[in-house]
């Protein structure tokens, strides 16, 4: 018995067709077999076959085996065009930054460890950010510029605490201050009474106290990596800086403020005297690290040139030359 080719049309009820003929392997029976596990060999349309039978059509049956034969038909020829294959096979997911494969483009990609470690961050909560210090060409003792028994850095508002990272240019010293409320003289902003308690917790014992507002009320004391602060003012403003934080360097420093009277608020200051809200409740981190990332999470290695300030450096201008700012090796602020 060879294939029908006769048109469907004109099969009649209990006529035994072949759907495909021989019983030679081929892809119907792939298919058959994946599907239903029966050999697909003959349908014979009578009314006892069971195939769901559509309303519409007077010869239901037929037509059915006819749409049933069609599908089998279209599967068979994509099973055909892809070789014979039996088991449908799920494509791999496109290459991607992240999936632990070093793909084309990629310098290398160590998946979930893909991380960027920059050379200084700020943690508040969940909260990690990149920063960099306030430049200035001014060191410690003058960019906090104590007179009239209050700090001047210009960063003082009424009832506001600021914690200030400060670098000097000339000498690329990194420092870390405080201060809290505002010099009533000049500004002609009035915080009539202030009572703020502040403790730093980590201060690298390379980093000293070289300002304390008001040193004859010894408010500020240290106790080797412990700096507190506990100030009371009236109508100025109270604070300190700790200079020769080591730049680049590994440490941590975690601040927190209890405010009594006066100030309300409390922010970081970094580069370009960018603030950063900090949170009263919560405790505040400030973190240098030396060792970059093997991979961050563009897929590209941590590079002295690659205008990202990476753990370790103290600059990155993106490129590898002296003498304008940054050095070749990113190590200093000139050559
Ligand atoms: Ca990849
Ligand atoms: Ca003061
Ligand atoms: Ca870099
Ligand atoms: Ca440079």
């Amino acid at each position: 018995m060879g294939p029908s080719t006769a048109p469907v049309a004109s099969i009649a009820d209990g006529t035994e067709i072949t759907v495909f003929g021989g019983g030679v392997p081929s892809p119907l029976h792939a298919v058959a077999t994946m599907m239903r596990k029966v050999p697909l060999r003959t349908f014979l349309l009578r009314d006892e076959v069971d195939l769901p039978r559509l309303p519409a059509s007077p010869s239901g049956p037929v037509y059915c085996c006819l749409m049933v034969s069609r599908w089998f038909l279209l599967l068979a020829s994509c099973l055909a065009a892809c070789g014979g294959r039996t088991e449908l096979e799920v494509p791999p997911p496109p290459p991607s930054c992240g999936d632990a494969v070093v793909d084309r483009g990629e310098a290398c990609d160590l998946g979930e460890d893909n991380r960027q470690i920059p050379a200084l961050e700020l943690i508040v909560g969940d909260e990690v950010r990149a920063v960099m210090p306030f430049d200035t060409s001014t060191d410690a003792v003058r960019f906090y510029d104590y007179r009239s028994e209050s700090s001047h850095t210009g960063f003082e508002e009424g009832d506001l605490g600021v914690w200030v990272l400060q670098r000097d240019v000339t000498t690329g010293r990194l420092n870390l201050g405080a201060h809290f409320g505002i010099d009533e003289d000049g500004s002609g902003i009035t915080v009539e009474h202030g009572l703020v308690a502040m403790d730093m917790n980590g201060v690298p014992d390379e980093a000293v106290v070289v300002v304390e507002d008001e040193p004859e009320q010894g408010e500020v004391r240290r106790i080797d990596d412990v700096v507190l602060g506990r100030w009371e003012f009236w109508r100025n403003s109270d604070g300190l800086m700790l200079e020769g934080l080591p730049f680049p360097g590994a440490w941590e420093v975690r601040a927190s403020v209890v405010y009594g009277d006066g100030i309300r608020r409390w922010q970081f200051v970094g580069a370009n005297g960018e603030t950063v809200a900090l949170d009263v409740d919560e405790e505040a981190l400030l973190r240098a690290r030396l060792t970059p990332a093997a991979c961050r999470p563009d897929c590209t290695v941590p590079a002295c040139g690659d205008g990202v300030i990476d753990a370790g450096e103290v600059c990155d201008d993106g490129n590898a030359t002296n003498g304008d700012g940054c050095a070749a090796d990113c190590s200093s602020l000139d050559d």
